[in-house]
């Protein structure tokens, strides 16, 4: 018996385990208490890493499609077939024949952070779709707009803030998200023991307002009005006070001006919520020594996702308490590249080109993922015939499931890079498998860029690759070669051109840590065993703190870089070069707010829910975490039950704009009332998956509810949250 360290994949509070092996097999996981930034903090999803880990219904092999059957491949077989396959497409109806779906879990993997750009880069394909046009795109385009930078996004400052005011997040569940800390329900409660206030706006009694000093069930879909109305009092009450921002920040007038419709008692019935409620918590929240706003999910995926998004962070500005200790700060992750010296930059664009058959604009490179499904189905120029997909699973977490079902099937080729045959990946012609999470090596190149204390921390794979196993980055790499006509070069090449190029442009940086280096001399330098540590080291050596690869194997526990601290005016990149409150796009999309408060408000609207063990649509297959308290329910209050005669345990029949579909009431007055509740990513009963588990308790895809027309038209976000439906009992 031995013991490996593992950073934990399955979610973004990225917490340090330590697994129990046996031979090469996991068999157990507990929380590594001397990892610096988790220190010993560990969930149920991680506790089941092992069972996670060894699922027998995970591929071990490619698989590749001969008529109706996937049969299990050699690498050499089914990189053949996917260059045999794209590349006439490419070559014959141009690059944007073939779509890129980009999943969440490309953001906990060290292949899935390093090889997608390139991917993209070498197909140079418009047709980019991603999990964040259905998560986080409105905060990195209300980002892109107010600092010039979209992966610019503060985060709150947990452990040192005085007042937090969350709204749409369920972090007791969720474990956080953009706001990447270990034991986020302890730090919830270490706020309160100190002294602070905590206030969450959910039109669900969850688990974290259940610890909050005041808690605002809120209608859904209303948060932008009620984040307007809280600047709207701080500017009538004369609560603003930028602070150190003075002199950084341009447009606060302009943005005084442009609210003024939104007052307290203008909003208060459309949020059900009272005027002098929403007062008192605007005056709360300028009186504070320090406060937070912070808004996810909740106040994201729904129609006005951007400006909801852009106020959070106008909040925080006003308040003094943007990119100061306490409030909301921006993280600097090792890898991300050295500090140039403020100056102005280039700003943000949106809509540099828009989708072919409805004209979304694009948004940071992509279109929405709700658009996926007509882009196939449309003839005409630039169609999309091929599909990739990498860590995917849209036919269960995008709107209108069965459409994309029907599109998928009836693509010229597909190629998933899955570990599990499920309810997207069945339609592919090729599958190639990456090894399970113990087999990989991991570092977080995204969600150290959220982090609420800068740290870093690297695992080597915590066993060796099994027999037939391709490590992930190599499967990426050579998929890039296939796909660009480079196929049967070797995979390190892939690599070689990301460090020349990277190498290429720092040298000529005056910033850089290699200005006028030698770039051939720095990349014989480089240190590692595979092309991802190499890479990995390149960007540390470029990085703000002067680390290398070494120094983090040195530290198998981590390595503490502090507390967040300022950063404006370093990172602005705004033409102005300052921060530009009242960005031309949000400005054009008040009117569409101002209208919503004329809306109507009678019938019943869903919101989605998470679950402590669960992750989107793919760990259903885990007989731990599915079950128990874990079921796929519609939660209805009370008082609307009766009105609708629902009974708890019974079916009912919810019915909306892109379908209906039958599931079991539960009772309960955590929602509140004109809101139920129905959790995403499951749905597991279609035929041809390989998930023996998750299709003997299949539940129902809520995303069929939605016909993909229902988008925050300046992310091209889809509206998962606040959407109009009716339920019926079922007799
Ligand atoms: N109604 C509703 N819909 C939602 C949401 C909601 O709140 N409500 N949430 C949305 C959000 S926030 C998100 S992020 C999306 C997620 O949407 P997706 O990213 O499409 O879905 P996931 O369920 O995360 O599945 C990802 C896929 O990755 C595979 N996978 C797992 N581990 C690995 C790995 O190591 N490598 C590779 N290559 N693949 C792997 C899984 O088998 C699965 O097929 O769903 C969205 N959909
Ligand atoms: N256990 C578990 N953890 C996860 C995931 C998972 O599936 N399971 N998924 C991961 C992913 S991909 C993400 S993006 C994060 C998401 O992390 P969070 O953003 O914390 O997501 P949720 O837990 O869904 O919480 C969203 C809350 O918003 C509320 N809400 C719905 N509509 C509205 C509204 O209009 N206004 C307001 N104010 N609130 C509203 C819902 O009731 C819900 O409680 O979680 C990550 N962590
Ligand atoms: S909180 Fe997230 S990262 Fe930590 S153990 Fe649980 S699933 Fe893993
Ligand atoms: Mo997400």
């Amino acid at each position: 018996m031995s013991t490996a360290l593992r950073i934990c994949p399955l979610c973004e509070a990225t917490c340090g385990l330590t697994l129990t092996l046996e031979g090469s097999r996991v068999t157990k996981a507990r929380g590594d208490r001397d990892d610096v930034f988790s220190q010993g903090f560990i969930c149920p999803k991680g506790a089941s890493f092992a069972e996670v880990d060894a699922d027998p219904d995970r591929l071990r092999g490619p698989l590749v499609r001969e008529g109706d059957v996937l049969r299990e491949a050699t690498w050499e077989e089914a990189f053949d077939v996917v260059a045999a396959r794209i590349r006439p497409l490419v070559e014959e109806f141009g690059p944007d024949a073939v779509g890129i779906v980009l999943g969440n879990p490309n953001v906990h993997t060290m292949a899935g952070a390093l090889y997608p750009p390139l991917l993209i880069g070498a197909l140079r394909t418009r047709n980019l779709f991603t999990a964040s046009t259905l998560d986080q795109m409105p905060k990195h385009v209300s980002s892109g707009l107010l600092f010039g930078d979209p992966f610019a996004i503060p985060v709150p400052d947990l452990d040192r803030t005085a007042h937090l005011l969350m709204l749409g997040a369920n972090p007791l569940e969720s474990n956080g998200s953009l706001c990447t800390a270990p034991d986020f329900p302890g730090k919830l409660k270490a706020l309160r023991k100190r002294g602070g206030t905590l206030t969450v706006v959910d039109p669900r009694r969850t688990r974290t307002a259940a610890l909050a000093d005041r808690h605002l069930a809120i209608r859904p879909g209303a948060d932008a009005l009620f984040l307007a109305a809280l600047a709207h009092t701080l500017f009538d009450e004369g609560l603003t006070d930028l602070g150190a921002l003075e002199g950084h920040v341009e447009g606060v007038e302009d943005v005084r001006a442009a609210l003024g419709a939104f007052g307290p008692e203008a909003v208060a019935d459309a949020c059900d919520l009272d005027a002098d409620t929403i007062r008192d918590v605007a005056r709360e929240l300028a009186a504070a020594p320090s406060a937070a706003v912070y808004g996810r999910i909740g106040s994201s995926t729904v129609a006005h996702g951007t400006v909801a998004s852009w106020l959070v962070d106008v909040l925080n500005v006003l308040t003094g308490n943007l990119d100061r200790p306490g409030g909301a700060l921006f993280p600097l992750s090792a890898t991300a590249p050295a500090p140039r010296p403020a100056s102005p930059g280039k700003g943000f664009a949106l809509g540099r080109w828009t989708s072919r058959v409805s004209g979304h604009p694009e948004a940071k490179g992509e279109l929405p993922t709700a658009a996926l499904a007509e882009e196939i189905e449309t003839e005409g120029e630039g169609r999309i015939r091929a599909v990739v997909t990498i860590a995917a699973n849209p036919v269960l977490s995008a709107p209108d499931g069965r459409r994309l079902d029907a599109a998928l099937g009836a693509l010229d080729f597909m190629v998933a890079v899955d570990p599990y045959l499920n309810e997207t990946t069945r339609h592919a012609d090729v599958v190639l498998p990456p090894p399970p999470p113990s087999q990989s090596a991991h570092f977080d190149f995204a969600f150290n860029g959220f982090a609420v204390r800068n740290q870093a921390r690297y695992s080597p794979a915590a066993v060796p690759l099994e027999e037939g196993r391709m490590d992930e980055c190599e499967i990426h790499a050579r998929l890039i070669l296939a796909v660009s006509g480079m196929h049967g070069a070797p995979p390190s090449a892939v690599d070689d051109l990301a460090v020349d190029a990277a190498l290429a442009k720092a040298v000529t940086q005056e910033h850089s840590p290699l200005f006028g280096a030698d770039p051939q001399v720095q990349a014989g330098l480089l240190d590692g065993r595979t092309g991802a540590e190499r890479r990995l080291d390149l960007m540390l050596r470029l990085g703000p703190y002067g680390l290398a690869l070494e120094d983090l194997r040195q530290a198998p526990h981590g390595i503490d870089l502090g507390p967040l601290k300022p950063r404006i005016p370093q990172l602005l990149k705004t033409r102005s070069g300052r921060v530009e409150l009242l960005p031309p796009p949000i400005a054009a999309d008040l009117p569409r707010l101002r209208a919503a408060l004329d809306a109507g408000r009678d019938g019943l609207v869903l919101v989605g829910r998470r679950h402590l063990r669960s992750n989107n649509s793919w760990l259903h297959n885990v007989p731990s975490l599915n079950g128990g308290s874990n079921r796929c329910t519609l939660q209805v209050h009370p008082r609307d039950a009766d009105r609708l005669g629902l009974a708890d345990g019974k079916p009912a029949r919810v019915t909306a704009e892109g379908g209906a579909l039958e599931v079991e009431v539960e009772i309960t007055d955590t929602v509140r009332t004109g809101v139920v509740s129905l959790p995403h990513g499951w749905g597991h009963d279609r035929p041809g998956t390989r998930l023996s588990v998750a299709a003997a308790r299949p539940g129902v895809n809520v995303n069929q509810l939605l016909d993909g027309s229902r988008l925050d038209p300046l992310s091209g976000t889809a509206v998962l949250n606040g959407f109009p439906v009716e339920v019926a009992p079922l007799p």
